[in-house]
């Protein structure tokens, strides 16, 4: 099932649009199934109901881990590098992987959890992180895991909204010389879970933690209890297989619904050819397991393939700015998939933490989280790739489940800051404000799709409502995408950015209507509005605009009370990086907030703000712009 001309992706992608259904009926026959499908596709974009592969029966996890043993047992799976450089590295064969994997399973069924169960996962980068994520699959459960630097009323939100019954977590966390300590988080986060029936917690920073009788028990304990037989329970196509909450326009973060037959054929195909992976080779996606890049793209996507995946538990800077190089070094990594965000971040440090690496081993890099600027493109292509690798600028999303628009390696042509063409069976479309197609190229638009592909969205957890609103009902018959996009003389796509309330700081998806409503929770402030505006390494910084009519301490002690109230309500990663109170905030006649203009402020560019007489006291504006010279 791999592309290897440009011929080859055109022809592909002629027959794929033609017959879509014949076309991923030939990509599944390359995936183990207890029995096949029925019906490749049913859909309208109207309710929405997507079903792939119906009446077909499976487990990913047969995919990920039994049909590799034969051949492959020994093959290194997982190959993991610790936080700190000094500690050993540790590698997991597939026979190892699958061993540990059915003991958890069964550890799960042990305390309780069942086919369908949701079950909250919060754990650091370990192997244990990828071997819960996959015992979950092999019983049938369903895994929604939260990113590590969310907060405990977060990871109550989510627990809450999908009323989880078990949670997996670890005492701690390292992070560069940080520690997290995920189980004081969780601890905080059940006073508000009723649910909750049993917390696993698996020893890692041997920090103390408090454990609570007859609810909270230890990994290492468990797996002793139980053996290591877990045949993989039978799932039907449409079955649950994850839910991973993203933020959107709204306040309240949606749970993407992925399912079982759809998103294994779609993760495995993309990553088998976008990434050009032949058999042996190490592949190091540097995302976190808590993203949709990390389920994707080291866990799933790889193991169907066989592949051997490197996890990472640190961060690039830590305890210099070599580590990610040494960890590719040592590890002889072929293919490097990473954000722009640390490319720019690494950039700053220069050429000198290249010194004396040896980067020989890799073949294919590879890019995605939010658009790579031609510098940072630039710099990796010449300094880490040494211009013989292909940069494979991946676009997608959560609810895309897999990489949609991407140059494939060795076979796409590429162009700096292009994601290129769309990948086989992916039919983009860009439309105007009134959803009409724009045709042709050199033009610009909102980016949507206009037919299924197997690794989409199903739904919204608990509220399909949600998902209609938010995806298919923007244009009729579209899955917009929130993106907006240019498709150039080429026929190259490149993705622009949001156009809607969603600021992407370092590759991760935040909500402005999230962040204001953290802020308005602290005590003293009337209301806010939040913007983002370009940042040299984050791609996108938040800018927050205050309003605190009795500032009775300092502004700068107030700031970072605030600071401390929204790394309380979502979690640290959506601190504003600019607070500046305002004594009012533009808003129109009809009351809503103008941020065009807090946009124009933040970027610093007060030039040119338009047409501001629709405000109801244009008087505001220069205000906010006067005391924005002050920060
Ligand atoms: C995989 C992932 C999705 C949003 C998406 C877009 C931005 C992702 C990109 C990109 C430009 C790329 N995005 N990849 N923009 N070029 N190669 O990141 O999922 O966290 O859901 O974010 O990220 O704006 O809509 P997710």
């Amino acid at each position: 099932m791999q592309i290897t001309s440009f011929e080859q992706y055109q022809e592909t992608y002629k027959q794929s649009v033609n017959e879509p259904e014949k076309f991923w009926a030939g990509i599944a026959e390359n995936f183990l199934w207890k029995k096949k499908w029925d019906n490749v596709l049913s859909w309208n974009f109207s309710e929405p109901n997507i079903k792939w592969f119906e009446g077909a029966k499976l487990n990913i996890t047969d995919n990920c881990l039994d049909r590799h043993l034969i051949e492959h047992g020994d093959r290194p799976a997982i190959i993991w590098e610790p936080n700190d450089p000094e500690k050993d590295s540790i590698t997991l064969t597939y026979k190892i992987l699958h061993e540990r994997v059915c003991r958890f399973a069964n550890v799960l069924k042990k305390n309780g959890a069942k086919k369908g169960d949701r079950i909250c996962i919060y754990m650091p980068m370990v192997p244990e992180l990828a071997i819960a994520v996959l015992a979950c699959a092999r019983i049938g459960a369903v895994h929604s895991v939260v990113f590590g630097g969310f907060s405990a009323k977060s990871i109550a939100d989510r627990i809450n909204d999908a009323s989880c019954k078990l949670v997996i977590t670890a005492d701690g966390a390292f992070r560069g010389n940080k520690q997290i300590q995920l189980k004081e988080v969780i601890d905080d986060a059940l006073i508000g879970c009723p649910t909750i029936e049993k917390v696993i917690v698996l020893t890692h920073t041997r920090t103390p933690v408090s454990m609570l009788k007859g609810r909270d028990c230890w990994w290492e304990d468990e797996v002793k209890m139980v053996d290591a037989n877990c045949p993989a329970e039978e799932m039907d196509a449409e079955d649950l297989l994850f839910i991973l909450y993203t933020s959107g326009s709204t306040g309240k973060p949606k749970g993407v619904v992925h399912t079982c037959a759809g998103y294994m054929v779609y993760t495995g195909y993309t990553f088998s050819n976008v990434f050009n992976y032949q058999p042996n080779e190490v592949f190091f996606c540097t995302a976190d397991i808590g993203w949709i890049t990390g389920h994707s793209y080291i866990v799933y996507g790889p193991l169907s393939q066989g592949a051997t995946t490197v996890m990472f538990e640190g961060i690039p800077t830590f305890p210099t700015a070599s580590r990610f190089w040494q960890v590719i070094e040592k590890h002889k990594v072929n293919i490097l998939y990473t954000a722009p965000t640390a490319i720019r971040s690494l950039m700053g440090f220069g050429t000198e933490p290249l010194n004396g690496i040896d980067l020989s081993s890799l073949r294919v890099l590879g890019s995605v989280g939010e658009p790579i600027n031609e510098e940072a493109w630039h710099w990796f292509d010449e300094e880490i790739g040494k211009k013989k690798s292909p940069i494979v600028d991946t676009w997608w999303q959560t609810e895309t489940g897999g990489i949609m628009i991407s140059p494939i390696a060795y076979v796409t042509p590429t162009k700096p800051s292009f994601a290129t063409l769309p990948l086989p069976g992916i039919q983009p479309i860009l439309v105007d404000e009134n959803g009409k197609e724009i045709e042709g190229n050199g033009v610009n638009g909102n980016l949507c799709i206009k037919f299924p592909w197997p690794g989409m969205l199903r739904t919204t957890y608990g509220d399909h409502e949600r998902c209609k609103l938010t995806y298919f009902s923007t244009y009729e018959n579209l899955y917009f995408t929130g993106d907006g996009c240019l498709r150039d003389e080429d026929g190259y796509y490149r993705i622009t950015g949001r156009v809607d309330d969603v600021i992407n700081v370092s590759g991760h998806r935040i909500g402005t209507a999230e962040v204001e409503n953290a802020i308005n929770m602290h005590a003293g402030v009337i209301e806010s509005a939040v913007v983002g505006y370009p940042h040299d390494v984050k791609g996108q910084g938040i800018f927050a605009f205050v309003i605190y009519p009795n500032l009775n301490k300092d502004a700068d002690l107030t700031r970072k009370d605030i600071l401390q109230t929204v790394t309380r309500v979502i979690g640290a990663i959506a601190k504003p990086d600019k607070i500046l109170f305002v004594s009012g905030l533009p808003k129109t006649r009809s009351g809503k907030i103008m941020r065009r203009i807090l946009r124009k402020v933040a970027e610093g560019d007060t030039g040119n703000l338009g047409d501001i007489s629709t405000l109801l006291d244009p008087n505001v504006v220069n205000e906010i712009i006067e005391s924005s010279k002050t920060l």
